[in-house]
């Protein structure tokens, strides 16, 4: 196995990638940079820009996070598999004294198309519900059609009713899905900016039980998993899953 860290802060993969998953990159860091006050956070050195190679193709990892005052950690990873597959990850944590969801999306896409295209609000209070203001805004957008959605796997069942697990079929159905996700990037901001912290120590607790429980069930996910094994053995996947993909505070 090879691992290299580069001080680059430029995404040079990105020019690599699926159309779909540059524009969703965009769209991410300057909704972010246009709606939330960001600061610097402490990648660990050797997490930044990874390679490796154990079995098969080697894969390709780029990093960018950030903090603000709602969240504890903004996460945009981009990833490539050889010349196959090509990976866009997303997680914002909020810090766990606002009561906010968790926004997640994730693209898997190759030469042929985009296979999964997921992005959703999670809710993290113990009745799986959504604070109302979001659940007002999200219905309130528009609901473009799909027509192939694809089913949740078990451990899915942290997502909200929004989520979004769809393969596209079209450039329209690709370009419908990147405008939900900016819809539902741009909503997030406003709301979790206005947002206030939850004031006693047991809402801060029932808070983390949820992020912690939304992360276990992330870990699940045998085929993120496998992909990184593949490249980097199981020790080096399941360390990376833990502290970088789904850490809990
Ligand atoms: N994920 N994904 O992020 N995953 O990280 N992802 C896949 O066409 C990676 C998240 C989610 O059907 C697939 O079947 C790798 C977040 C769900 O059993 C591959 C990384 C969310 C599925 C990868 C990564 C999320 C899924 C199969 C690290 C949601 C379906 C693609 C860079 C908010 C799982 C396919 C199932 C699928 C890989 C969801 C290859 C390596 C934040 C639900």
């Amino acid at each position: 196995m090879t691992t290299t860290m580069t001080s680059s802060q430029d995404f040079a993969l990105r020019d690599r990638l699926h159309p779909l998953i540059r524009r969703l990159a965009d769209c991410i860091e300057t909704t972010w940079a246009e709606s939330l006050d960001l600061s610097p956070y402490p990648i660990p050195k050797d997490l930044g820009y990874i390679e490796g190679q154990l079995e098969g193709d080697r894969l390709f990892i780029e990093n960018r996070c950030f903090q603000t005052p709602q969240f504890r950690k903004l996460h945009l990873e981009l990833a490539q598999v050889g010349n196959g597959l090509d990976i866009l990850h997303c997680v914002m944590f909020p810090r766990p004294e606002y009561h906010l969801p968790i926004f997640g999306a994730d693209l898997v896409g190759s030469r042929g198309g985009i296979s999964a295209a997921i992005a959703d609000l999670s809710p993290v209070s113990s009745d799986r519900s959504l604070p109302s203001p979001y659940h007002a805004d999200l219905e309130r957008l528009p609901k473009p059609n799909f027509s192939q959605t694809r089913d949740l796997p078990p451990w899915g069942y942290i997502f909200s009713d929004f989520c979004l697990f769809i393969r596209p079929a079209s450039p329209e159905e690709e370009e419908a899905f990147l405008q939900r996700i900016q819809a539902m990037l741009s909503l997030h901001c406003r709301l979790s900016t206005q947002a206030q912290p939850v004031q006693t120590d047991p809402e801060t607790a029932a808070i983390l039980a949820g992020q912690r429980q939304y992360c276990a069930q992330q870990q699940q996910n045998d085929k993120t998993r496998r992909v990184l094994e593949k490249s980097f053995g199981e020790a080096w996947a399941e360390r990376y899953m833990t502290t970088m993909l789904f850490d809990v505070a």
